[in-house]
């Protein structure tokens, strides 16, 4: 096992959750709640709620979020939170192994108001004995502003097999006037005989360039095959060997843009190795002879014979099933400047939360990993941003099955510049201080506190006290040597505020 403790600087593996402060902290779900992140305070408000089975939100053009549920795209207006339900797709079917349904808008949507939805639905039977018969296809509708509809669908892409539905991505994407659209790998690798029917010898789907599963796909605006997709060779038929971009993957529900229009991605690994990195033309991500970095025996000959291969940037150990993500340049929050925010879904290990990914200068590490809202929302499932820099994200649970009233909602980060209180910010941030980061064998934990004499509590995750600790001196050494794995809260109180921080240790 990795024994790692971080807390905030980090370059890799886990690090604090953003700080709580106050009694605010377990208050989500009410209005205006606050929150300090490193220095900065921001406010938690929901916008919309009783949201059943989302799965994207998109900021539009329009200055409403689009979101799609299974087989319905909706308007939400940000301020009301009224939802207003514009299309319900004919032939979306559903499916015990997804509720996919992906949305993008036209580069040109001001003037061409043309939408793009992919889906699953039912045609042929094919895969004998299984009898599979559920298929994706992208389909471009326009949007009618004065009836507030969606209407005239254009079949951009159709026939798709993903089998039974299990593992079947798509996420779409428009980038650089290029469609791009994730398909999973149908669980083929870890069920041959039950998802797919896959005969001894017919190999990996992910690293057969014949067929559509465990890629991502790309397409000209039109539908038509962009001829300089990496294995294509005329005629320029919509084969999968045509539309391939990139293969390898396992279950790619992330899609984002980044600075300098890199393409990053975030997928599912199997019981280890969830991955988010940056997608190139014509290059292997490994799945499933490679999962995360080349660092384990199994996976030396691939890496070796593999001349195409990818690395990701991060790789989730335990897995938290990264779901949607989006990419913040300038922001008036700091502490998301230049980052990559995912939402993450399990409830097992480290998931539920939205990951906050910090990039380089030039995009091509993430520099900083840190963890919001650690079991707040339940899952996470996406994330838009709107103009201002305000942040709106959607829960998950009831697709997990396990929401309560209210679930799904949207709730919303903003900024508040009146809730900037630079002194408190100041000692809030040197309170906690960690030595050496990364962490060494000498695990210490550093605490120089707001005040001179008191006492400091470590919870765990269930919120039982491990240990109290007090300091007549205003600073605090705590050995972490022999922290187990999992999560803790250092609590204490001063004159004005209850201060809980979050430590997370791998
Ligand atoms: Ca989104
Ligand atoms: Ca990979
Ligand atoms: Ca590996």
């Amino acid at each position: 096992m990795k024994t790692h403790i971080q807390v905030s600087g980090s370059t890799s593996y886990f690090s604090v959750g953003l700080v709580f402060i106050s009694t605010m902290m377990l208050s989500y779900g009410k209005v205006g709640a606050q929150i300090l992140l490193d220095s900065t305070y921001v406010n938690v408000s929901t916008v919309a709620q009783n949201i059943y089975y989302p799965w994207e939100i998109i900021w539009g053009p329009d200055n409403s979020i689009w979101m799609t549920q299974q087989g319905k795209v909706s308007r939400v207006n940000p301020q009301t939170g009224a939802i207003k339900k514009i299309l319900d797709v004919p032939d979306y079917a559903f499916s015990e192994g997804s509720r996919q349904m992906g949305l993008a808008l036209h580069p040109d949507f001001n003037t061409n108001k043309y939408v793009f939805i992919d889906y699953n639905y039912s045609g042929t039977i094919y895969n004998a004995p299984k009898n599979h018969r559920l298929y994706m296809k992208i389909v471009r509708y326009t949007y009618n502003s004065t009836s507030d509809v969606l209407e005239n669908p254009t079949v951009i892409i159709d026939g798709i097999k993903i089998f039974d539905g299990y593992h079947d991505g798509g996420k779409m994407i428009i980038s650089d006037d290029h469609i791009f659209l994730t398909i999973g790998d149908a669980k083929q690798v870890e069920f041959p005989n039950l998802h797919p029917y896959v005969m001894p010898g017919d190999g990996y789907l992910p690293q057969n360039l014949d067929v559509f599963n465990g890629k991502i796909v790309r397409l000209n605006l039109d539908g038509s095959v962009p001829h300089d997709n990496p294995f294509a060779t005329s005629p320029f038929e919509k084969t999968p060997r045509n539309l391939i971009w990139s293969y390898g993957h396992r279950n790619t529900q992330g899609l984002v843009v980044g600075n300098g229009n890199k393409l990053y991605y975030a997928e599912h690994g199997r019981d280890n190795d969830d991955e988010m990195g940056i997608i190139q033309k014509g290059k292997n991500y490994g799945w499933p002879l490679i999962e995360g970095f080349c660092d384990e025996a199994f996976e030396t000959v691939s890496c070796d014979t593999i001349t195409n291969d990818k690395d990701p940037l991060v790789s989730w150990n335990p897995n938290v099933a990264p779901s949607n993500m989006e990419y913040i340049g300038e922001s008036p929050i700091g502490e998301f400047q230049n980052s990559i925010l995912v939402g993450t879904l399990t409830g097992d290990n480290f998931g539920n939360h939205i990951a906050v990914l910090t990039l380089s200068e030039t995009g091509d590490y993430v520099v900083n990993k840190r963890i919001l809202f650690f079991r707040e929302y339940g899952r996470i499932r996406d994330l838009c941003i709107d103009p201002l820099g305000n942040i709106y994200f959607i829960t998950s649970n009831t697709t997990s099955g396990s929401g309560s009233q209210g679930d799904d909602r949207i709730m919303k980060i903003s900024f508040n510049s009146k809730n900037v209180i630079t002194d408190v910010a100041e000692t809030i941030q040197s309170d906690i201080v960690l030595y050496p980061n990364p962490l060494g064998k000498e695990r210490k934990i550093y605490l120089n506190l707001p005040f001179s004499k008191g006492e400091v509590q470590l919870y765990n995750a269930t919120g039982e006290v491990i240990e109290t600790y007090s300091t007549e001196t205003g600073r605090l050494v705590i050995d972490a040597s022999s922290f187990k794995s999992g999560v803790f809260f250092i609590r204490y109180q001063t004159a004005t505020q209850l201060v809980i921080r979050k430590l997370i240790v791998d």
